[in-house]
């Protein structure tokens, strides 16, 4: 589905009181919750999540750093959402990132960047379905 994209606001920004200032960018910036929630997840869930950064020289700090704490994970929708949610949060690294972005204002560093958005459709969808049973996102239909 090409309107639909999943979103993490990571343990640094829910740890920093940020969730709700970083909801409201997501609303104002015209994206649809469709579902949300609090996890703290496990190792083992963030191994699983993060499979493709496998090998990378950050990758034990990346699931150490997203089983650290609580963070909220959504699926979110909007035309073309995929592209528009990285348009909102900015580059990897908020050094980089554009001014009134979300990781411009919210992140750390490139490691502890406040939040998440999938890459493509295809790892939206699974991104979602790992995170969000069916009733889960069943809306208001
Ligand atoms: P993305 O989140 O912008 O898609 P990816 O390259 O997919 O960036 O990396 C996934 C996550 O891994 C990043 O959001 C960040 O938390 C972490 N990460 C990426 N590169 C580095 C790095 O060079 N050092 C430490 N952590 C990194
Ligand atoms: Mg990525």
């Amino acid at each position: 589905m090409e309107n639909q994209t999943f979103a993490i606001i990571k343990p640094d920004a829910v740890k920093n009181k940020d969730t709700g200032l970083i909801l409201d960018r997501i609303l104002k910036a015209g994206f649809h919750i469709l579902a949300g929630k609090l996890l703290h997840i496990s190792l083992q869930q963030a191994e699983g999540f993060y499979d493709i950064h496998k090998g990378k020289p950050f990758y034990d700090e990346l699931i150490e750093f997203m089983s650290s704490g609580q963070c909220m994970v959504l699926a979110l929708e909007k035309e073309n959402a995929v592209e528009e949610w990285r348009n909102t949060i900015g580059a990897t690294n908020p050094a980089e990132a554009a001014e009134g972005t979300i990781r411009k204002d919210f992140a750390t560093n490139v490691g502890l960047n406040a939040v998440h958005g999938s890459d493509s459709n295809e790892n939206a969808q699974k991104e979602i379905a790992f995170f969000f049973s069916d009733s889960e996102l069943r809306g208001n239909q």
